[in-house]
C-alpha cells in the first residue's frame, strides 16, 4: 500500500469520572487520532501519550508537532509490502514511540481493509475468541468511593481489580479492599510512585495476595525493580521501563519482574509489540493488555492486540461506558457478563466509527497529502 494521505484529528472528550494515577488527575482526555489512506481506503490509529509529560515524555500538544513536522513527512507518499515496515521510516527519532505507534497502528489497519480482514488475523492473533477484562481504578477521593466502584465493576463481572496507589494511599487503603473483598483477583499499580528507599513499606504490600505491583520504581529503572523483586514475594509488572523488546530482554535476564503489562503505544507500534510478547512467551512471562483511557480506536487496537497467544491474564481494556457518555465508535465496546470482550470478524479494528460524533468533537485538524 502507499501511503497517500495522512489526516490528523484532535479530540476532545470529557472523561465520566475523573482519573486519577500517582502523577496526577485527569478530566478530560485530549487525543490524535491518525488516519491513513490509500485508494479511498482509510486505517486508522490513535496516539495514546496523555495531556500532560508524566506518565511518559510525550504529550498531546507535543504529538501534534511531531507528527506534523517529523512523523508525516518521513512516511507521505511511500509504499510499504507491509505495515511491519512503516516503523523503520521514524527510527532515527527517539523516544516519542506512542507518537509514532499511533501512526504505526493506522498503517496496520489500512493493510488489514484493504486485505478485507480483520487486524486480529493480519498482526497473527487469534488465540481466543473472547479476551478476559480486568479494570483499571483511579485514587479516589475517599475509601468508601473506592469500595463502591470496586463493588460496581465485580458485579459487572470484570475478572480483575487494578486499584492506583501512591505514597499515603497504599497499604492502609489496600488493608481496607482486602477487608471488604478477601477472595477477588486484586493488584495495584503505583505508576513509579516509589524508591529502592521504600523497600521496606512495600515489603508491606506481601500480605495481601496481590496478583502484581506494577511500576513501583522510576519510569526508565530496570536495575532497581530486579532488587526490589528479589526483596518481595508479590511479583512486580513492569509498564513504563518496557519501551522496547530489548528492554524486555534486559529486564527478564535481570529478573525485574515477573509479568509485563504490553501497551501497544508505549512501545511504538504493533511490530514492536508483538516482538516483546514472543520474548516474554519464550521465557515463559505472562504479559497482559494495558490501556491509556483510549476512545474506541485505541480500545479497538488492544483487543486485537490481546488476541495474541501470550496474553493470558486479563488486561486493562474494559468497556467504551466505563470512560465515555458516547464513544467514537458505534456500536461500542461492550464486556460480557463474564468479563470478557468478544472478538468480532469485520474488516479493520472492527468497531464502525462514528463520523459525525468524531467530527463534533474534533478541535483541530491537519491534512497531508503525497
Ligand atoms: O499505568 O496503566 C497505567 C491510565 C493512564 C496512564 C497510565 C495508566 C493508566 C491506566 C488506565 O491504568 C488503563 C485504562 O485505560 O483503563
Ligand atoms: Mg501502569
Amino acid at each position: 500500500f502507499k501511503i497517500e494521505h495522512v489526516r490528523l484529528h484532535w479530540i476532545e472528550m470529557p472523561l465520566v469520572h475523573f482519573f486519577e494515577t500517582s502523577f496526577g488527575r485527569t478530566y478530560s482526555r485530549q487525543m490524535i487520532l491518525v488516519e491513513v489512506s490509500c485508494g479511498g481506503v482509510s486505517g486508522w490509529g490513535e496516539v495514546t501519550c496523555g495531556e500532560h509529560p508524566y506518565y511518559n515524555e510525550e504529550w498531546t500538544e507535543g504529538a501534534w508537532e511531531l507528527l506534523n513536522a517529523y512523523i508525516v513527512p518521513a512516511v507521505l507518499g511511500k509504499s510499504f509490502n507491509s505495515a511491519s515496515e512503516v516503523g523503520q521510516c521514524t527510527a532515527g527519532m527517539k523516544g516519542h514511540r506512542m507518537t509514532r505507534g499511533g501512526l504505526e497502528a493506522a498503517c496496520w489497519d489500512l493493510e488489514a481493509r484493504l486485505a478485507g480482514i480483520p487486524l486480529w488475523k493480519l498482526i497473527g492473533g487469534g488465540a481466543r475468541p473472547e479476551i478476559p477484562c480486568g479494570v483499571s481504578i483511579g485514587i479516589q477521593d475517599s475509601v468508601a468511593q473506592l469500595l463502591g466502584k470496586i463493588h460496581t465493576e465485580v458485579d459487572a463481572g470484570y475478572q480483575r481489580i487494578k486499584m492506583k496507589i501512591k505514597p499515603g494511599w497504599d497499604v492502609e487503603v489496600i488493608r481496607e479492599v482486602r477487608r471488604e473483598f478477601p477472595s477477588i483477583l486484586l493488584m495495584a499499580d503505583a505508576n513509579s510512585a516509589y524508591t529502592l528507599s521504600d523497600i521496606d513499606h512495600l515489603k508491606k504490600l506481601d500480605e495481601f495476595n496481590l496478583m502484581m505491583i506494577e511500576q513501583p520504581l522510576s519510569h526508565d529503572e530496570i536495575i532497581d525493580h530486579a532488587q526490589l523483586q528479589a526483596a518481595l514475594d508479590t511479583p512486580i509488572c513492569l509498564d513504563e521501563c518496557i519501551r522496547t523488546a530489548h528492554h524486555a530482554e534486559q529486564a527478564l535476564r535481570l529478573k525485574a519482574g515477573r509479568i509485563i503489562n504490553i501497551k501497544l503505544g508505549r512501545v511504538g507500534g504493533f511490530a514492536e509489540a508483538i516482538k516483546v510478547h514472543d520474548i516474554c512467551q519464550r521465557h515463559g512471562i505472562p504479559v497482559w493488555c494495558g490501556g491509556m483511557l483510549e476512545s474506541g480506536i485505541g480500545r479497538a487496537h488492544n483487543i486485537a492486540l490481546a488476541t495474541l497467544p501470550n496474553f493470558v491474564l486479563p488486561g486493562d481494556v474494559s468497556a467504551s461506558r466505563r470512560y465515555w457518555k458516547r464513544d467514537i465508535i458505534d456500536p461500542w465496546v461492550e464486556v460480557t457478563p463474564r468479563g470478557t470482550i468478544v472478538t468480532g470478524d469485520a474488516p479493520g479494528f472492527g468497531y464502525p466509527l462514528d463520523l459525525d460524533f468524531l467530527e463534533s468533537v474534533r478541535t483541530r485538524h491537519e491534512s497531508h497529502s503525497a
